[in-house]
């Protein structure tokens, strides 16, 4: 049942068009599974009071600013569900500097607000300064709330990876060593890396791991004709359901142009996968 879930819920439901990408998009589900073989299990984790996230969660110390801004949205040699380019203009917002720690989402659980991550209970390599992958979409939602945050909207994951230049990824120039923690063990991490362990792969704003790592829950329903009718000012996506939510980023099962900041891929929302993690974003 879960290897069904799981091909049948690609992270990157965009590739499929084309034969290549298809095998990239099946090889990418079939990471994951290699990885939950293993046996999966939650962390043990303390029971704790309820109640709001400590202030120091709150701090928004740990968040880059971005100011009010104008986004041609989309690639133009990207894949289908990239186009067509569109004009996005976006009010400022606050977006993590990292992707959420595994240390960070414990205290959420201990508190009774988060569910624990569901993740490979055998070599599975983290530390508290690891991305928490393994995490519904409403999982993602909750801990964002508990810490007076929301989900970036789609529109602004993209901002932040592709404000201020013109590559394709985050970065702004091409992927390369040193920059982000893709598919393979080249980039000296065979899985999830702590965050921030790429700082050449920031954006000028300072923002890292948007690209690879762990992939990242957006606010968004995936639709992929959206672009071709998305509202310009703060784009929320779809307002029906579409059965899956966008996710952004590309993580370490991924191929190096999936990680690009225009690239799409979408999931489950009721799906966990030891992939996908997430960030906050907020509103000033
Ligand atoms: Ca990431």
């Amino acid at each position: 049942m879960l290897l069904h879930r799981l091909l049948a819920s690609s992270v990157w439901p965009s590739l499929q068009p084309s034969g290549a990408s298809l095998a990239l998009a099946v090889s990418t589900s079939l990471a994951a599974i290699v990885a939950l073989a293993g046996g999966c299990t939650s962390f043990a984790f303390r029971s704790g009071g309820r109640g709001q996230a400590p202030s120091d969660l709150q701090d928004r110390k740990d968040m880059v600013a971005l100011d009010a801004g104008v986004l041609q949205m989309g690639w133009k040699v990207g894949e289908p569900d990239e186009f067509p380019q569109h004009k996005v203009t976006l009010a400022p917002f606050l977006i993590d500097r990292t992707e959420v720690t595994l240390g960070n989402y414990r205290r959420c659980v201990e508190a009774r607000t988060c569910k624990a991550p569901q993740v490979p209970g055998d070599g599975w390599e983290t530390t508290e300064q690891h991305p928490v992958v393994g995490v519904t979409w409403l999982d993602a939602k909750r801990y964002c709330e508990w810490v007076n945050r929301r989900l970036p909207t789609e529109a602004e994951w993209e901002m932040a990876a592709r404000r201020g230049h013109d590559g394709a990824y985050p970065w702004g120039g091409k992927a390369g060593p040193g920059t982000a923690n893709l598919r393979g063990g080249e980039d000296g991490f065979e899985r999830t890396a702590p965050v921030g362990s790429f700082p050449r792969g920031a954006t000028k704003a300072g923002v890292v791991d948007l690209a690879g790592n762990a992939a990242e829950w957006v606010f968004d329903w995936y639709d992929a004709t959206w672009y071709g009718k998305s509202p310009e000012g703060d784009p929320t996506g779809p307002e029906a359901p579409t059965g899956q939510r966008v996710v952004r980023g590309g993580s370490w099962a991924d191929p190096n142009h999936l990680a690009r900041g225009s690239a799409r891929g979408a999931l489950d929302p009721n799906v966990s996968n030891n992939a996908v993690g997430f960030r906050c974003a907020a509103t000033p």
